[in-house]
């Protein structure tokens, strides 16, 4: 592999394992589904896995509610299913990366059960209890998945903290036993041969003491993230982190901070090698481009300009010190080929276009399962087929005593807009269960699926599969992908996004036509790349750089 640190070489995969393969037809993903699968992500090429969680868990949020960090929830499989894959991986040559989520644990985690038991309980310190003010909750702050961050204890008479959902309370950060039990617990993960992890809103760990209310949002909440996002003692956690769990053995691990609150700037501290915190951070400016007034939920068209500003600035923030990840893609997002492309007329086109855009960047890219079959956004028929209780709980609260009309915009936005796009199952086979499940799925399968699948494009050279592989071999090969610096061009270009990798060797351009139009090249590019080879294109013929790119054309050119 190319790249010093490794991860700089590397390509990272993303399995939801609800949604993945389910081996046992109880209609959910399960590790062993993950282990016939191995195959796929081999011949993909990728080097790393990152698991979303498998911990026991009520699975109110799919598992990000954690009942028991040291066990498998009987749904995925066991410790042994685990520790299979992990060999199976290994056995290629891949990693594994778990998802570490620590800003909070499932309300049915023992740690809670205890601190819940009385005030003078020798665990009540480990969450964050308050008393209300005045008959209402401690102060303003809204949770992620609507209504209240505080939750009424009747029977202390006491409101504890959850930012995400009420069956997620917030842990305290600032009682050091609690760090020490969240060190203990990722030692013994990396004992068993993991190799590095994911961290769930890490940057929200540390919250300013006093819990000011915040300033008020569109939802009638407080927003608190301005005391709670990278707050005052994140950067001594992350550095005692790194000592407790990762010095002396971090060359083969890599770790990544998921941070919805994180600037430029911040993640320039972040990632910087010298103050060891973390190696990469996930950032959310591109995902918020379309994003209108109200949120996620009230979406508008992305400007193909800002969007190129803001991976530029990135880039460059990020050029001497630190390092960038790169996805379009997650558990959380809407499907990138309906999002930022075209998911009917130039599915193949947009889906690789977008796909060249962001790989041939600066940093690690990650592929979110499905995202390397064009998997696309699901065709939503009504409320009762949706499963994820963020879009539930919008739902009910946006729908509240109003009519049927308010209620059909209400689900147009969250069948938009809304996780469970990410969440249907990876479509295998053109099959009735997709080649997902013999069972009933969890969550309704796209009608896709009988031309969008894993089957039909294995082995076809033109397929959305085949662009992934040839990306992947890209940067495994080629060291200006890994190294070269970042330059953007045609910055105000309302078409075409194209930038320069500049290697110590060659040089590399990276243009296409974000659009379904015809895009004119313009002359100033033409002195240099005239002449210059094309390395890959998705269209067939062009080996020169053309007048016009063709909707959604992407071409890689290189020269000395
Ligand atoms: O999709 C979002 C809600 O609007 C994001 O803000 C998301 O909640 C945020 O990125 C944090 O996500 C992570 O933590 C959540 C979990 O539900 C997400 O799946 C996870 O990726 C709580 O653990
Ligand atoms: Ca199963």
């Amino acid at each position: 592999r190319l790249g010093d640190p490794w991860w700089k070489g590397a390509v990272v995969y993303q399995i939801y394992p609800r949604s993945f393969a389910d081996a046992n037809g109880d209609g959910i993903g399960d590790l062993r589904g993950i282990i016939e699968h191995v195959d796929h992500l081999d011949r993909l090429g990728v080097d790393v896995v990152w698991l979303s969680p498998v911990y026991a868990s009520p699975q109110d949020d799919n598992g990000y509610d954690i009942s028991d960090y040291y066990a498998v929830d009987p749904t995925f499989g066991t410790l042994d299913d685990l520790d299979e894959l992990i060999g199976a991986l290994h056995a290629r040559g891949i990693k594994l990366v778990m998802d570490l989520v620590v800003n909070h644990t499932s309300d049915e985690h023992a740690w809670f059960q205890e601190s819940r038991a009385g005030r003078d309980s020798p665990k009540r310190d480990w969450y964050i209890w308050r008393d209300g003010s005045d008959g209402r909750e401690p102060n303003n702050w809204g949770s992620f998945f609507s209504g209240s961050a505080w939750q009424l204890d009747e029977a202390t008479g006491q409101y504890f903290l959850h930012l995400f959902s009420r069956k997620q309370p917030d842990v305290n950060w600032d009682n050091p036993e609690v760090r020490d039990a969240v060190y203990r617990m990722m030692n013994w993960w990396l004992d068993r041969g993991v190799d590095g992890f994911r961290m769930d809103v890490i940057s929200f760990i540390s919250k300013t003491p006093g819990l000011p209310d915040g300033p008020v949002r569109a939802s009638g909440w407080g927003d608190g993230i301005p005391f709670y996002g990278s707050g005052p003692r994140i950067h001594e956690y992350l550095q005692e982190m790194h000592r407790e769990v990762f010095a002396g053995r971090d060359a083969d691990l890599v770790t990544v901070g998921e941070m919805v609150d994180v600037t430029p700037e911040l993640a320039r501290l972040y990632t910087d090698q010298d103050r060891r915190e973390l190696d990469m951070v996930f950032q959310f400016e591109h995902v918020r481009l379309d994003h209108g007034p109200a949120g996620k939920f009230s979406r508008r068209p992305v400007d193909l300009v800002e969007l190129k500003r803001s991976f530029a600035r990135w880039q460059e923030a990020l050029a001497d010190v630190g390092w960038n990840s790169l996805y379009w893609n997650n558990h959380d997002q809407p499907r990138v080929v309906s999002r930022f492309g075209d998911d009917t007329a130039h599915w193949y086109e947009s889906a690789t276009a977008l796909a060249t855009v962001l790989h041939l960047m600066r940093g690690t890219p990650y592929i979110y399962q499905g995202e390397e079959l064009g998997m696309t956004n699901m065709p939503f028929a009504a409320i009762d087929e949706l499963r994820d209780l963020e879009s539930l709980n919008h739902y009910r609260e946006a729908t509240v005593a109003s009519d049927a009309e308010r209620a059909a915009e209400v689900l147009a936005d969250v069948v938009t807009g809304g996780r469970d796009n990410a969440r249907t199952p990876v479509q295998w086979d053109d099959s009735p269960g997709a080649g997902f499940t013999t069972g009933e799925p969890w969550i309704p399968i796209n009608p896709n699926h009988r031309w969008l699948n894993a089957a039909a494009q294995r082995d076809d050279p033109h397929s959305v599969f085949a662009w992934y592989r040839t990306l992947i071999a890209l940067r495994h090969e080629n060291s200006t992908v890994v190294d070269g610096r970042f330059g953007l061009l045609l910055e105000d270009d309302p078409q075409l996004f194209a930038y320069t990798r500049t290697g110590e060797d060659a040089t590399l351009l990276v243009i296409a036509n974000l659009s379904a139009d015809p895009a004119p090249v313009g002359l100033e590019l033409f002195g240099e790349w005239t002449r210059a080879e094309a390395i890959i294109g998705n269209y067939p013929g062009d080996h020169r750089l053309p007048l016009h790119l063709r909707p959604w054309e992407v071409l890689v050119l290189t020269r000395p």
